[in-house]
């Protein structure tokens, strides 16, 4: 039989099917605490920093105090790659409030719950053209800034699943979700771009969006490339009437948007912006100062 892939719950390994918390865990029980979803790429995990960065930012704007700090965080994450030998993967770091009693009331919750998953994964990246989605504009609105906002990696994700239902019963890929005020603000687990002569445009984070860290990235390529970004806010006409649009997120990587309720953005294939940095993003993933390495070898045979 093959061996079972190792889980992290609370400094602990167990292997998948008997890793477990308990049915009083906040996390369950209330959607109470925050998470990260991270890509490792040719055994080095990307942008590492920022992904701890924002879950502790997440933590913070949630009164959620972390067992452990940065460092310990990120030996964690790389010790959960070492123990599985991973070397493209996905990690899913969870951090809940912990286990409490059956009320809401956080501060009875004593310590918080880590759990770090971690699991093989390939990267759709390359030279050759992103897959092509189909999308539905949802009727459910992003939660609003002023509450549950997507600006927290919260384990509440009720919001972007009302929509992915909907793009699930429509037999599309995925929902663009609009704001409380009506202008563009995401997809369920990816950001939004639209380019449209030349120009490429992104909601801003007045439009309660996940600050996502391929989005940020994206941006950093697109000014090193001299391709004029804008961060503001977009109606959904100027969304349909786009010549290409895309969705950037770490599990999506970047992906082509065909059509959006059944209107064809562009030609309805895949741009020639999007393409351009799809390519250049995947050039950019494997580059060694954009991830920290899980294995001492390479330094080894580096000769240092
Ligand atoms: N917006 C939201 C709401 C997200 O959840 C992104 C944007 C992209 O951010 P990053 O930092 O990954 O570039 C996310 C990503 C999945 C999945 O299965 C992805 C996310 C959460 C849950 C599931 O792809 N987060």
């Amino acid at each position: 039989m093959e061996k079972e892939l190792l889980v992290y719950v609370n400094g602990r390994f167990t292997e998948k099917s008997k890793a477990v918390v308990s049915v009083f865990d906040h996390g369950l029980l209330y959607g109470d605490g925050v998470f990260e979803g991270i890509r490792v790429y040719n055994g080095r995990v990307f942008r590492l920093e920022d992904h701890i960065d924002r879950l502790f930012d997440s933590a913070k704007s949630i009164g959620l105090r972390m067992p452990l700090g940065k460092r310990g965080m990120t030996e964690a994450v790389l010790d959960t790659l070492r123990k599985n030998r991973l070397q493209d993967a996905y990690v899913r770091l969870v951090v809940t409030r912990g286990t409490g009693d059956l009320g809401v009331n956080p501060a009875l919750c004593k310590d918080a719950t880590v759990i770090i998953i971690a699991e093989p994964m390939a990267s759709a990246l390359g030279p050759r053209e992103p897959r092509t989605v189909k999308l539905v504009m949802s009727s459910v609105r992003r939660d609003s800034v002023a509450g549950t906002s997507h600006e927290i990696k919260s384990l509440n994700y009720l919001n972007s699943i009302l929509a992915k239902l909907e793009a699930n019963n429509a037999g599309a890929d995925d929902a663009i979700m609009l704001d409380q005020r009506g202008f563009v603000s995401e997809a369920s687990v990816a950001n939004v771009f639209l380019v449209k002569g030349g120009k490429v445009s992104t909601p801003s984070s007045a439009a309660g969006i996940l600050h996502g860290i391929t989005r940020a990235r994206v941006i950093s390529i697109c000014h090193d490339n001299g391709i004029e970004v804008l961060e503001r806010d977009v109606t959904p006409f100027e969304l349909i009437t786009a010549d290409e649009v895309f969705l950037a997120g770490t599990k999506s990587e970047i992906l082509a948007v065909g059509t959006i309720g059944g209107t064809k953005i562009g030609a309805g294939g895949v741009g020639s912006v999007t393409r351009t940095l799809y390519r250049e993003f995947g050039r950019v993933v494997l580059r060694r100062e954009e991830g920290t390495p899980v294995y001492e070898e390479e330094r080894v045979k580096a000769g240092q």
